[in-house]
């Protein structure tokens, strides 16, 4: 029987959620509400950490009715859905993002101050979610942050881990690792949802048996199982209405302790089982391009793998939908190699668990998967031992063996008679162990498989799976990189942001292709003088912070020239530091007098893998050599180093807004695209760089007048290689190298003792795998067209405004639309 109200209460609980209302008065209501019954204090006696938590909840509450809608919606349209699937996820801070997203930034502004609060110590507080490393990482935050903006139904799927990417600090010049305790003070931005848990089972043996048509089918005993918890993050859309959804797998046991165990007084051996569970979410592995074989790196991503189908196929499909039509509903994007353990994932859940046959089930597969490779280094291609995988994971090794087996008849029909190149295509490998090579699992079962920028994915092509391409050359295809103009433009750099929005109009926000309606302004004074005066704002709100974060002074008379980006061999931050020992080295030999020094301050972030021995050498060396410079009289203020430690998203956004001169100086053919180059040319600095990754096509739009472009090409790298590269040779051959390296190796950074050196510079002159040395003189020559373009402020500015103009391309907008065009296909299977 309805009571009198039921129609009320129905409209309620079916209707539209209400959100507070837009405007200042409301919004301190909505805080207040939060701060009291959130987080039971009043305003008076509320911490910041309270008042930040109630000011995340207010947000929170009114992107609410947009993300219920947004679900109601995906959930009766029957489209196809991108099911992102990455082990990382680099979002950084949530507040001020989600604020622009919902417009409220003026009214959260007003409000606080209404409250007496200080929003930026406020915004201050929040720890970011570093649950990844780098740029592929970043990557995946830059495209669903896209694919909200461009109302696409996405699903992130990854892991949310406990501890994500390592707090850096620097003691006696070297990197010391700290846990990275993101969620200790609270996270206001998830919402889990243990009602939503799937089961997860590992290791184990598989059986045969008769099912009730007798047919002979396989089934999985795992041995032990975990609980896959969600967590659900909104993704909002740039001021459309829509939030889209990260959903992030905590893993939990099954059994939380054994009560009787813990009654008998073993406390330890009672919570056993606890710790290993949750150990497979406990932490973020710290690697960048490095595959680290080992079996909790496995877990995790067979974890997330499993949770994130299970998610798609039993709780986001309709209950009755036919599965024989998968491929119309997903489409799941294997980001690099570490989700590829989904595929044999798909095939045991249709054919074990939902009985199609092999080949039907294959058929499903090969639809429903892309992969995109991030890398080109061959030591980065994740391979996992037979023994292993066969331990872990029992009927996947299984069927990975099948795929195989029927994957060389098919290459054996195409290349009759070829046994060479059927061993070499061969997803397992036999040397120097059996082992999985993962990357050929992905090209097999995917439908696409892209690079990541243009001479990556030919590279791709031609030196990382040549003969896949030779057997499916359309299965092979490029989308460069981008970057979300919302973070990296508008929310970083509001200074610029509105010096553009007041010239063309805040179009580019959504479509950064307008940036082209700049070019005129390039030759505008005023315009130029305006442009200046916001490099200089942000350069003092850099300096500002680095003041209070690191006790540093950032000299606003300087150029900044910025390397900010993993610690990594191929990346050649020792390049870097050559050039700064060797302007050093000129002052103090005397060849250069100290006036003709462009003042200039070279700052570098960087984390190095823990495991990574030389790059830590290589931190260590950068923070000797700046000790040394920064103090030493001769140099008269005019070189300074800086390193504040911990560079992350929070510290990209203030540091790259800044920045005069970007360094993007790889080894020809190593870097797979890079993407913190588009982020400082669309902030207005040039770039020096080689030909690698997306630097050539930053180069092909803005032109070589507004770019500073040194050193080999890929070929001729290649070439230097055949012929046999000796990095002593040009060490012995140009002066200016020798006295450099010298200074190092005498032990003047480090105290008198070339000891702390010598493994940097032994495998610079004795193995030099990234050809810093013969690039040295090349990028010196670069360096000294920096300083004279730099003496030319009216024509600095006129470049640095081109390259905005000219960097549209590389909005992820564009990377989306591309993924959409090429891989996705819309509307298809
Ligand atoms: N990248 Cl394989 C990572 O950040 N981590 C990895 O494990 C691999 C690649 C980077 C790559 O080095 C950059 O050149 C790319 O711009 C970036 O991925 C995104 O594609």
């Amino acid at each position: 029987r309805r009571g009198p109200s039921f129609e009320a209460t129905h409209e309620l609980a079916t209707g539209p959620v209400a959100s507070p209302p837009a405007t200042v008065d409301g919004f301190v209501r909505e805080f207040l509400d939060q701060l009291n019954f959130g987080q039971g204090v009043k305003l008076s006696q509320s911490t910041i950490n309270d008042q930040y938590m109630a000011l995340a909840r207010t947000v929170r509450s009114y992107l609410m009715a947009s993300w219920l809608e947004t679900g109601h919606r995906r959930r009766k349209e029957e489209t196809k859905v991108v099911g992102y699937l990455s082990a990382e996820y680099l979002l950084g801070r949530q507040l001020g993002n989600n604020l622009l997203a919902s417009d409220l930034q003026d009214i959260a502004d007003q409000a606080m101050e209404r409250c007496g609060i200080d929003m930026a110590a406020v915004r201050g507080q929040e720890v970011e979610p570093g649950l990844g490393n780098g740029g592929l990482g970043r990557l995946a935050a830059c495209f669903v942050d896209s694919l909200a903006t461009m109302d696409v139904a996405c699903i992130g799927y990854g892991i949310r881990y406990e501890y994500g990417i390592f707090r850096q600090t620097f003691v006696d010049h070297r990197q010391v690792e700290e846990p990275d305790s993101w969620l200790r003070l609270g996270s206001p931005w998830e919402f889990p949802h243990p009602e939503r848990a799937v089961q997860v089972g590992f290791a184990g043996h598989t059986e045969t048996y008769a099912d009730e048509q007798g047919r002979e089918r396989t089934r999985w005993a795992p041995a032990w199982q975990v609980r896959g918890v969600p967590y659900h993050y909104m993704v909002p859309g740039f001021r459309n209405g829509v939030v889209n959804t990260l959903r992030l797998w905590s893993a939990e046991a099954n059994q939380a302790f054994d009560l009787q165990t813990f009654n008998r007084g073993d406390y330890a051996q009672a919570s056993r089982a606890e710790i290993f569970a949750e150990n497979i979410s406990k932490v973020l592995y710290p690697d960048d391009s490095t595959p680290q074989g080992k079996e909790l790196r496995l877990q995790q991503q067979y974890f997330f793998v499993a949770c994130s189908l299970r998610d798609f196929i039993e709780n986001t499909l309709p209950r009755d939908f036919d599965l024989h039509r998968l491929p119309e509903r997903i489409i799941f994007q294997l980001n690099d190699t570490h989700p590829v353990i989904a595929v044999p994932e798909l095939m045991r859940i249709l054919v074990d668990e939902k009985g199609f046959d092999w080949d039907e089930a294959w058929g499903i597969t090969r639809r429903c998967f892309a992969y995109t490779c991030h890398t080109l280094l061959p030591e980065a291609l994740e391979v996992w031992p037979v023994e292993l995988l066969g331990r872990l994971l029992p009927r996947h090794l299984e069927i990975i063996y099948r795929i195989n087996e029927e994957f060389l008849l098919e290459v054996r029909e195409a290349f009759p008679g070829d046994e060479g190149r059927i061993r070499r295509m061969s997803i397992i490998a036999e040397q120097p162990q059996r082992a999985v090579r993962m990357a050929y699992l992905a090209t097999v079962a995917g439908a696409k498989v892209n690079g990541v920028a243009e001479l990556h994915s030919q590279l791709l092509r031609d030196d990382v799976l040549p003969d896949f391409n030779a057997m499916w050359p359309d299965k092979f295809t490029n989308v460069t990189n981008g970057i979300t103009p919302r973070r990296f433009l508008r929310l970083a750099n509001r200074k610029l942001s509105s010096l553009i929005t007041d010239t063309i109009g805040d179009g580019w926000v959504t479509d950064l292709d307008r940036l082209r309606e700049l070019e005129p302004y390039a030759n505008d004074p005023e315009f130029r003088r305006r442009f200046r005066e916001v490099k200089a704002a942000n350069k003092a709100r850099l300096g500002d912070l680095l003041q209070v974060r690191d006790g540093v002074e950032l000299r606003q008379d300087h150029l900044l020239d910025v390397m900010v980006k993993r610690l990594h061999e191929y990346k050649r931050q020792t390049l870097k530091l050559l050039h700064v020992v060797s302007v050093y080295e000129g002052v103090l030999s005397g060849r250069t007098p100290v006036e003709q020094v462009t003042p200039r301050t070279v700052l570098f972030g960087a984390k190095a893998a823990p495991g990574y021995h030389m790059a830590k050498e290589i931190i260590y060396l950068i923070n000797a050599v700046a000790a040394k410079v920064n103090t030493d009289p001769v140099m008269d203020g005019r070189l300074q180093v800086l390193f504040p430690a911990n560079y992350n998203v929070t510290l990209a956004e203030k540091v790259i807004p800044a920045a005069d001169l970007s360094e993007q100086i790889s080894l020809a053919g190593k870097e797979a695209s890079g993407t913190g180059n588009m982020k400082f040319a669309l902030n207005g600095a040039l770039t020096i760089g080689t030909l690698d990754g997306a630097n050539v096509e930053i180069l092909d739009l803005v032109g070589e007048d507004h770019f500073f472009l040194f050193g080999m090409t890929e070929p001729e790298v290649e070439q230097l290689l055949q012929r046999g590269y000796v990095p002593s040779a040009y060490y012995d051959q140009d002066p200016v190298l020798k006295a450099t390296i010298d200074l190092i190796g005498s032990g003047h950074f480090t105290g008198g003792d070339p000891g702390a050196v010598s493994a940097v510079l032994d495998n610079l002159l004795n193995h030099d795998p990234f050809m810093a040395l013969a690039g040295f003189h090349a990028y010196l020559g670069a360096q000294d067209r920096v300083e004279r373009a730099y003496a030319d402020p009216e024509g600095w500015s006129r470049s640095t405004i081109l390259n905005v103009a000219r960097c549209g391309f590389f909005s992820s907008d564009r990377s989306m639309r591309d993924y959409l065009d090429r891989i996705w296909a819309p509307g298809q299977a």
